[in-house]
């Protein structure tokens, strides 16, 4: 903690420093709540295994804000620090500030069929606004981040490799994600027949990452803009609804409480729907229904790739976590599977009106 308290004097900062406490549910960057007698601030070292180039993730984040304030749009303020940058870097890691978004709350899951509107209208509203932002200026932060063939084949060299004797423990959940692999190019292949858009689009929509006002309880602010990038709108679409499907269950021992709702599913494209009905290609709605299995499917690889190096890219508190993390994902691909025709159903409902 000291650290902290060291680098919080290289941001401006408004007022004297009171504490400084670990903050949030993040799987990537450490996050601190910094409060003094002003103001409060979050401070946050960037993990570098994730975000290999801290200038090209600071640059999209900086170009996306900007964009989104010009607009009047409010958003997460950064602060300078006393290199220029809007970063620090203490000759081992990177840190940034920025405002803490004060009186808000945010939530592990999310039933309440207005709530849920609230958050697909705030995406839909947010993939509207980046509509005429130029995709030229933001690059991608992690390369390949959402291309599930690629995540495909990098467990495949992780179970090659076996680096940690893990192996052993998988075999069931490698079998079962093999059972849905058909699914895996089906976003990817329609970007790359220009079938759908590639767009400027958020690629990390988890419901922790939408900020709440604690009393109206309107949607104050998407976060964790870390992702922001080139992507698909169906990577938004699909993977906030695997959020939601999974609720506060992506680390239970019962994978079977990971599962589609059919409600959720209803209530959340309804709510985009009526921000994005214009600007939906014939192909991205019949891709909708299967974006939730797709990011689904692609989580629980992920989390399997890491339990199998041996956890280096996400934050776990215990040596099986990540594989417990990927069976939760992968039988919620599975029980998507099992509803597809139902979630068809809906949209089609939906998307005629
Ligand atoms: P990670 O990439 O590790 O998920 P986030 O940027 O999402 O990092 O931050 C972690 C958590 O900290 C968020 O899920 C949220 O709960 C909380 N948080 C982050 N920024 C703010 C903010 N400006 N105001 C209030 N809470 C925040
Ligand atoms: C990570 O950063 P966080 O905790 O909001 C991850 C997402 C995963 C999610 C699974 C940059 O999200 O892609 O879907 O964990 N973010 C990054 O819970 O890898
Ligand atoms: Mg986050």
């Amino acid at each position: 903690m000291d650290d902290v308290l060291e680098i919080i004097k290289h941001f401006y900062g408004k007022g004297e420093l009171l504490t400084v406490e670990p903050y949030g549910n993040g799987h990537i960057n450490k996050t601190f709540l910094v409060t003094t007698t002003e103001r409060k601030y979050i401070l946050q070292k960037i993990n570098t295994n994730a975000f290999k180039d801290v200038d090209l993730l600071m640059n999209n984040i900086m170009v996306a804000t900007k964009h989104l304030l010009n607009k009047g749009i409010f958003t997460i303020k950064f602060l300078l620090s006393d290199n220029g940058k809007y970063y620090y870097f203490d000759g081992q890691s990177y840190y940034r500030a920025y405002r803490f978004i004060d009186k808000t709350i945010w939530h592990e899951k999310i039933s309440s069929p207005t709530l849920l509107k609230k958050v697909a209208e705030a995406f839909g509203d947010l993939h509207h606004n980046f509509v005429d932002l130029d995709g030229h200026l933001l690059k991608e932060s992690i390369p390949h981040f959402h291309d599930t063939p690629k995540r495909y084949n990098d467990l495949l060299l992780a179970i090659k490799n076996d680096s940690k004797n893990r192996l052993k423990d998988c075999q069931k959940e490698i079998k079962d994600i093999q059972e849905v692999q058909e699914y895996f190019s089906l976003i990817t292949d329609a970007l790359a027949k220009g079938e759908i858009h590639l767009s400027i689009t958020h690629n990390d929509p988890k419901i922790n990452n939408v900020l709440f006002d604690e009393e109206s309880e309107e949607v104050k602010c998407v976060i964790d803009l870390d992702t922001i990038m080139p992507g698909s709108f169906l990577y938004d679409f699909g993977d906030a609804l695997r959020s939601l499907f999974t609720g506060d269950n992506e680390d239970n021992i019962d994978p079977t409480l990971c599962r589609v709702d059919l409600d959720t599913y209803r209530n959340y494209l309804e709510g985009y729907w009526s921000k994005m009905k214009s600007s939906l290609t014939e192909k991205e709605i019949e891709l909708l229904p299967y974006s939730p299995l797709v990011l689904s499917a692609e989580c629980g690889m992920r989390f399997l790739e890491d339990y199998l190096k041996g956890d280096v890219y996400f934050h776990t508190a215990y040596p099986e976590h990540n594989l417990i993390r990927a069976r939760t994902q992968i039988h919620q691909a599975h029980d998507i599977l099992r509803y597809i025709d139902d979630l068809k159903k809906i949209t089609k409902e939906i998307t005629k009106r």
